[in-house]
């Protein structure tokens, strides 16, 4: 104990002489907080230790903090309430702001294809997370509950009617070859995360994780990576309508299944901070080939509109050939069918913006 309560003491001193540190852990993490939260823990035993190991160990990180359970975002609100307002811009969770109910806004869906000639959007993606009631989130599972939820979950998977029809796929026993592919193809979670790694989110691998797609990989779950489920819906092109309506169509049948974990104050409950809420991330893999010249520009231009660049395979990673992963940055604060509709209409001025350029 003496040992983790001087990890957390020194904590703040390694972030702030890391000139090359950005996060958000780094922002708030100052010694007055570490004071007051070092002898603190959740009834499940988590410490503030267990919540900023990630960051603390991996210097680069862009937030830097995971809940290993539900808890620890009111138990250790000192330091996660200040990064959730800075990430979900203009949702004050400090001064006791609520995150609206859920709407999918399916009667009000109407973005028509903001590219319909392919020139710039490769394919589009919309996901979201969800965690099953009564389960802590990846550091405090054991491996029998991760085989249980796997069973849970693929039992529920097993119905689904009609376009959302498929198979689970098991990370156990999946050849490298497949599961290297399904990563190229961008429809399966990488392997061996180092942010997941360090916070204790990738024990018992491969246990219990897994994929489930229909035939056409259109709709896609997965299963306990960094949350217990991400469900998603992703096509070729720009017709951004088909993808999300194939979503909600996905969530209201998995939630007629399995009871999800969601906080009146919080929204649906996230491992990370950054998918709280919505927990929608809607994006187009993009080529903008004039604005994204000079890629400090790129990104203040982007975030302009509220939106996040990202690599062509997701988080933490490099642009190939000019590819980019442009999706709403905020998920609190709004509803579902807000979060989409701000990364729409963001795609909508930055086709603008490159067509002008
Ligand atoms: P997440 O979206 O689940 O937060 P990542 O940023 O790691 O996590 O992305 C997961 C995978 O989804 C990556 O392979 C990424 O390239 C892929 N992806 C994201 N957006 C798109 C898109 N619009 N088209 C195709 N693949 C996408
Ligand atoms: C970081 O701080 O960079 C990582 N811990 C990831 C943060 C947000 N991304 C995510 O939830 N996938």
């Amino acid at each position: 104990m003496a040992d983790v309560v001087k990890k957390m003491e020194e904590a703040p001193g390694i972030l702030g002489k890391d000139d090359k540190s950005h996060s958000l852990l780094k922002k708030y993490l100052t010694p007055d907080v570490v004071n007051k939260l070092k002898n603190t823990k959740t009834k499940m035993g988590a410490s503030l230790w267990d919540c900023i190991q990630s960051g603390v160990i991996n210097t680069d990180s862009g937030v830097g903090i995971y809940a290993p359970d539900a808890e620890s975002y009111t138990t250790f609100s000192e330091i996660f309430y200040p990064i959730i307002n800075d990430y979900h811009i203009g949702f004050d969770i400090k001064g006791g702001a609520k995150h609206p109910p859920m709407d999918l806004g399916l009667d009000k869906i109407n973005f028509p294809n903001p590219d319909p000639e392919g020139k710039y959007i490769i394919s589009t993606r919309v996901r979201c997370g969800r965690s099953l009631q009564g389960y802590p989130f990846n550091p405090l599972l054991t491996e029998q509950q991760y085989k249980d939820m796997e069973g849970k979950v693929k039992d529920a998977l097993n119905g689904l009617p009609g376009e959302l029809a498929g198979t689970y796929y098991p990370l156990t026993g999946m050849s490298k070859d497949t599961q290297k592919q399904l990563i190229d193809d961008h429809f399966l979670f990488k392997e061996g995360d180092r942010f997941l790694e360090a916070a204790n989110a990738n024990r018992f691998w491969p246990t219990g994780r897994g994929i489930y797609h229909n035939k056409d990989k259109t709709f896609l779950v997965w299963v306990n990576e960094e949350d217990h489920l991400r469900i998603i819906s992703m096509q070729k092109g720009g017709d951004l309508m088909a993808v999300y309506k194939r979503l909600i169509q996905g969530v209201n049948e998995i939630e007629k299944k399995l009871p999800f974990s969601r906080d009146e104050r919080l929204g649906y409950l996230t491992f990370c901070p950054t998918n709280l809420g919505t927990t929608i991330r809607a994006s187009v893999h993009i080529k903008l080939p004039k604005i994204s010249k000079n890629l400090d520009e790129f990104h203040k231009i982007a975030a302009k509109y509220n939106l996040q660049v990202r690599g062509t395979s997701g988080e933490h990673s490099e642009s190939i050939g000019g590819v980019y992963d442009v999706s709403n940055k905020r998920r609190m604060g709004l509803t579902e069918f807000d979060a989409v509709k701000e990364m729409y209409e963001g795609i909508v001025e930055l086709i603008k913006l490159e067509e002008k350029s």
